[in-house]
């Protein structure tokens, strides 16, 4: 079943992938492990087939949309039990960056947390940030997928900085090449492997 759902994924195949969830859910697999052992799992497939020379650029976007669609129907599931905590969290992909997958996954993680989202996108210009930030975010989440991009993270926190408003948010950051060591280089307030740690970090963030 796993393996059917995997194969869905990295064909790109969408309904195949969204009615393998649907299956697993019904026949009583846990969320969590759908979403490891199918969804990411199938993710890792198509960035090695891609890092082979097998599949290109448009074979990794029909993967992520049948992700992406497979993570929308998984979303009423994955929600943590538990008391709803306060706060508000804008999160983004940094600039020049497009990918969504991992942020999406850490957005809804933390709005089934009780949290409130604020979702800038993909792409997001530092300027967006401190917009955010102004409209009384308590939190600023930033993701980033390229070694290239992450860079990004820096330009930010330092135009947050530069804009006075450092002590109005807490600024936490995750994404594939993100590493504590990175975290604490820029200035953040902590990073995030993945999704559910990003929702312990945030807890940790607002109560210290
Ligand atoms: Co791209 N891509 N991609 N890609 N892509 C990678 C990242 C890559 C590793 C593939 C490879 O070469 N093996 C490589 C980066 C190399 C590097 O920089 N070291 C790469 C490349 C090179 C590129 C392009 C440059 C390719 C090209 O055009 N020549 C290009 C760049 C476009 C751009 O952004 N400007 C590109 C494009 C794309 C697509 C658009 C086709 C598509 C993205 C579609 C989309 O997102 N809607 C895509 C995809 C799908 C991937 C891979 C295959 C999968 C990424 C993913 O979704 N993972 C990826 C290879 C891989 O990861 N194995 C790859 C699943 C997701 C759940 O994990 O995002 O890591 P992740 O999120 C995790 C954690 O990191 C963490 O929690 C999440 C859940 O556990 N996390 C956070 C993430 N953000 C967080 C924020 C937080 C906390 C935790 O805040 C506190």
């Amino acid at each position: 079943m796993f393996e059917e759902l995997r194969e869905a994924v990295v064909e790109g195949q969408m309904n195949v992938a969204v009615a393998k969830v649907r299956q697993g859910l019904a026949d009583g697999v846990d969320a969590g492990t759908l979403l490891r052992e199918g969804l990411i799992a199938a993710m890792a497939v198509v960035g090695q087939l891609y890092e082979d020379g097998e599949i290109f650029v448009p074979e990794m976007l029909v993967a992520a949309r049948a992700m992406n669609g497979a993570l929308a129907e998984l979303k009423p599931h994955l929600v943590e039990q538990g008391v709803a905590p306060s706060g508000k969290v804008a999160i983004g992909t940094v600039q020049g960056d497009l990918h969504d997958i991992g942020k999406n996954l850490v957005a809804m993680m933390l709005e089934g947390s009780g949290y409130e989202i604020v979702d800038l996108g993909v792409d997001v210009a530092p300027d967006k940030f401190i917009r955010a930030i102004r409209d009384g975010v308590d939190v600023v989440a930033m993701s980033a997928l390229l070694t290239t991009t992450m860079t990004h993270m820096q330009t930010t926190v330092s135009a947050i900085q530069g804009a006075g408003l450092r002590d109005q948010a807490r600024i936490i950051i995750g994404g594939a090449p993100i590493t504590k060591t990175y975290a604490d280089e820029i200035g953040a307030d902590g990073y995030a492997i993945d999704a559910s740690s990003a929702v312990r970090l945030v807890r940790e963030v607002l109560a210290g």
